[in-house]
C-alpha cells in the first residue's frame, strides 16, 4: 500500500482550494498512483482516468461542487472526481455487488447529478439542469465533459445546436485524447485533430488566448473586439469551425496536463456570459506506460498486475464473443455480401479478425448506434446482407430505426446483440435486460438465443437466409459445452429429457447452464426435472410449447431479461387453461445493480442451486393445484 501524503488529507473538494502548486504536483502523482493500485485489483476503466486527473483536479479547485455542476458524460472517466469527493475508500470494491459504482451515480454522492453510462448525453443534461435552475432563478456552473468520441454521438449536436441557439452561459470541457475505446473514427475526429496541428493558427491563437486571459480587465466592447478580431482571423486559417457555426465561443486548444493553464483558462472562463467550448488535449493512459502505448487494451480492465501489465486470458472454453468472431469470418469467407457495422464497438464485440481481414467490408460509425441501424438498413436495400453488431443496452437507442427503417421495409438486417441479459461490473446503465421485451412485438423479427457455439454458427446461417430483420443475442459469458445438444432443425427448441414429465424448465441461452445445474441437484433429491432451450425466442413455437406445459406437472421459465414483456409471459398468456403452475424466474421490475454474472444471478435466484430450491418449495403449491383442479373436475 502506497503511502500518499497529500492525497489522505483530502475528503472533500474544499481540502484541494489552499494547496501549493508543489503539494498540487505531488497529489496528481498521488491519485494516478492511487488509480493504478486500485482497478488493477478491482479492474474497472482505467485509461481514460489516468489521462483526465489534471483535468479533474482543475475543474474542482477552480469551480464550487456541487453548486456548480460536473456532467461526467459516459461517466467511465469520473473516479478522480469520486477520489476528490469522499470516495476514496469505495475504491475497495469498485463495480462489485454492494460496492461503489464504477459510473457517476446520483444516489452515491450528492456531487453527482446523473446516472450516466451511455455516451453522448452530458450537454442535453446539464442544459436540462441550466435551463430549470434558471427558472427557479439560480444561476451555477453547468459544466458537461465530453470526452472527443462521445462527441460523435447525435446527442451532442442536437444540444449544442439548442445551446448555441439559447446562447445560455454554460462551459463545456471537451476531453479530446483522440481515442475511443479503440481509435476515434470520423470527420470530426479529424477536424478536431486539424484543430489542433495548424501551426499558424496556433501561434495566432496563443497571443489572442493571452491577451483575451490575461488582461486583468476586459471590457464588454475591448472583448467582442478581440473575439471578432480572432474569429475573423480563425475564418482566414479555416473558414469557421463546427463550434462557432453552432453559435459557441471556442477556446482552444489547452494542454490537459498543465494544472496552472487549465486553472487560469477556467477562472477566465467564468467571466464570458455565453457558451463556450474549451478544448483540452489529454493522454490516454496518461502516467503508465503500457496504458499511454495501448490505450484501446487499457480502456477497460480485469485486474492486473501493475508490473507486469494486462496480459491476456487464455480459457479453454470460448466467451459467446470469440464464437460470434469465428462464426462471422467463416461465413464472410463464404459470402462477400456480408458486411459488418459497430457503434465504436469493434473489439468488444468480436469484430476485430474480420476488419482486418475485410477492411472494405467493415465498417465503425463511431459512437453513433441509430445511423449504424439505418446505414444498414441503407446496405441490405443495395442487396448487401449487413450484420449491425451492438451491445444490446446500446440497441436501446435504435428502436425506432429498427421500426421504421428496417422493419417496416421488411430489410434482411442481422443484428448481434453482444453483452445481452445480465452484464457484469457496469451497472443499470449497461444490462442488457430490455431487447427482448423491446424487439420481439416488432412484426416480422426472428429473435434467437444460442447456448452453445455451434448454435451461434446455424443461427447465424439460418439468419443469412431470412428475408427479414433478424436478431442473435447472448451475454457476455461463456458458451456451453456442445455435447448436450445435436443440431436439428432450428425451428425447434431442444428437450433434454428424462422422460418422467415432472417438472420442466424452460429457458434459453447461457441459463441453459444453470438449468442443467438445477436439474441435476433435483434429480439427486430424488425429483425429475427436464429442460427445455427455446433457442427461437421470438417467434414462439406456440404448438411445441403446449404441448409440453399440457405434459408437466409445474414449469419455471428462466429468463435472462426483464420479467415484464419477456418470453416467459408470453408462454404465459397462451397458456391459459392448460397448465397453472406457470412460474417465471427472471429480472423483475427494478434496475439491476453491479456485481460479477453470478452474484447478480443469484440475487435473480437464476443459478442452478437457486432455481432448484425454487421448485422445491413450489412444489407444495402444485400439489395443492392440482388437488383444487381434481375437486373442480370432479364437480
Ligand atoms: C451509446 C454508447 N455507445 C457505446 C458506448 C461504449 N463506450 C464507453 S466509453 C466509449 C469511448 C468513449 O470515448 P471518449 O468519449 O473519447 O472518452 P475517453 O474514454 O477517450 O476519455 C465507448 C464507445 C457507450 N458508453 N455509450
Amino acid at each position: 500500500m502506497s503511502d500518499y501524503q497529500i492525497l489522505s488529507q483530502i475528503e472533500s473538494p474544499k481540502d484541494i482550494k489552499n494547496l501549493s502548486q508543489k503539494e498540487l504536483s505531488k497529489l496528481t502523482e498521488e491519485i494516478r498512483q492511487f488509480l493504478i493500485e486500485n482497478i488493477s485489483k478491482t479492474g474497472g476503466h482505467f485509461a481514460s482516468n489516468l489521462g483526465i486527473v489534471e483535468l479533474t483536479l482543475a475543474l474542482h479547485r477552480v469551480f464550487d461542487s456541487p453548486n456548480d455542476k460536473f456532467i461526467f458524460d459516459v461517466g467511465h472517466q469520473c473516479y478522480t472526481h469520486k477520489i476528490l469527493t469522499g470516495r476514496k475508500h469505495l475504491f475497495e470494491k469498485n463495480r462489485q455487488f454492494g460496492g461503489m459504482s464504477g459510473f457517476t451515480r446520483r444516489y452515491e454522492s450528492p456531487h453527482d447529478f446523473v446516472d450516466a453510462g451511455h455516451a453522448s448525453t452530458s450537454i442535453s443534461s446539464a442544459l436540462g439542469i441550466l435551463l430549470g435552475e434558471e427558472l427557479q432563478g439560480n444561476f451555477n456552473y453547468i459544466i458537461p465533459i465530453i470526452g472527443d468520441a462521445s462527441l460523435t454521438g447525435g446527442m451532442a449536436y442536437e444540444a449544442m445546436n439548442h445551446l448555441g441557439h439559447l446562447k445560455k452561459k454554460m462551459i463545456i470541457v471537451l476531453n479530446d485524447n483522440n481515442m475511443s475505446i479503440d481509435g476515434s473514427v470520423g470527420a470530426m475526429s479529424s477536424s478536431l485533430s486539424k484543430l489542433t496541428t495548424t501551426r499558424g493558427y496556433q501561434r495566432f491563437r496563443r497571443f489572442a488566448d493571452f491577451v483575451m486571459l490575461h488582461i486583468p480587465f476586459i471590457g464588454k466592447q475591448f472583448y467582442s473586439m478581440i473575439m471578432r478580431w480572432k474569429k475573423s482571423v480563425k475564418t482566414f486559417f479555416y473558414k469557421s469551425n463546427i463550434f462557432t457555426d453552432l453559435g459557441l465561443k471556442y477556446i482552444g486548444p489547452i494542454d490537459g496536463h498543465n494544472l496552472k493553464e487549465l486553472e487560469t483558462i477556467f477562472t477566465r472562463v467564468k467571466l464570458l456570459n455565453e457558451p463556450v467550448l474549451i478544448h483540452i488535449i489529454t493522454k490516454k493512459g496518461k502516467g503508465y506506460e503500457l496504458a499511454e502505448k495501448f490505450p484501446d487494451k487499457y480502456h477497460g480492465v480485469s485486474t492486473f498486475d501493475p508490473e507486469l501489465g494486462v496480459k491476456g486470458v487464455k480459457t479453454s472454453t470460448k466467451t459467446f464473443t470469440q464464437a460470434f468472431s469465428d462464426t462471422i469470418i467463416k461465413y464472410g469467407e463464404m459470402n462477400d455480401k456480408i458486411v459488418a457495422i459497430t457503434a465504436a464497438m469493434m473489439t468488444g464485440t468480436g469484430l476485430t479478425q474480420f476488419f482486418n481481414k475485410y477492411p472494405k467490408r467493415s465498417f465503425d460509425v463511431g459512437i453513433t448506434e441509430e445511423h449504424a441501424v439505418t446505414m444498414a438498413a441503407g446496405m441490405a436495400i443495395a442487396g448487401m446482407k449487413p450484420v449491425v453488431a451492438i451491445y444490446s443496452t446500446f440497441i436501446q437507442r435504435s428502436v425506432d430505426q429498427i421500426i421504421h427503417d428496417v422493419a417496416i421495409p421488411g430489410l434482411p438486417v442481422i443484428f448481434v446483440l453482444d453483452r445481452a441479459g445480465i452484464v457484469p461490473a457496469d451497472g443499470e446503465a449497461h444490462q442488457g435486460l430490455f431487447d427482448i421485451s423491446l424487439l420481439k412485438s416488432i412484426p416480422g423479427i426472428t429473435i434467437m438465443a444460442p447456448a452453445t457455439a455451434s448454435e451461434l454458427d446455424i443461427m447465424f446461417e439460418y439468419a443469412l437466409t431470412l428475408k427479414n430483420l433478424s436478431v442473435i443475442r447472448y451475454p457476455k459469458d461463456f458458451v456451453i459445452d456442445d455435447s448436450f445438444t445435436e443440431i436439428e432443425e432450428l425451428n425447434k427448441g431442444i428437450l433434454i429429457t428424462k422422460n418422467k414429465y415432472q417438472f420442466l424448465i424452460i429457458t434459453y441461452g447461457e441459463l441453459v447452464n444453470e438449468a442443467k445445474i438445477a436439474s441435476e441437484i433435483l434429480e439427486s433429491k430424488g425429483i425429475s426435472c427436464d429442460v427445455y432451450s427455446l433457442r427461437i425466442l421470438s417467434p414462439l413455437a406456440d404448438k411445441d410449447i403446449q404441448k409440453l406445459l399440457k405434459s408437466y406437472r409445474m414449469v419455471v421459465v428462466l429468463e435472462d431479461a426483464i420479467v415484464k414483456g419477456g418470453i416467459g409471459e408470453e408462454i404465459q398468456s397462451t397458456s391459459r387453461g392448460i397448465n397453472p403452475n406457470i412460474y417465471i424466474l427472471g429480472v423483475n421490475s427494478s434496475f439491476l445493480t453491479h456485481g460479477s454474472r453470478m452474484d447478480l444471478k443469484k440475487i435473480c435466484k437464476l443459478d442452478g442451486e437457486s432455481v432448484a430450491e425454487f421448485i422445491i418449495e413450489k412444489s407444495d403449491e402444485v400439489r395443492h393445484n392440482e388437488v383444487v383442479e381434481r375437486i373442480k373436475n370432479k364437480w
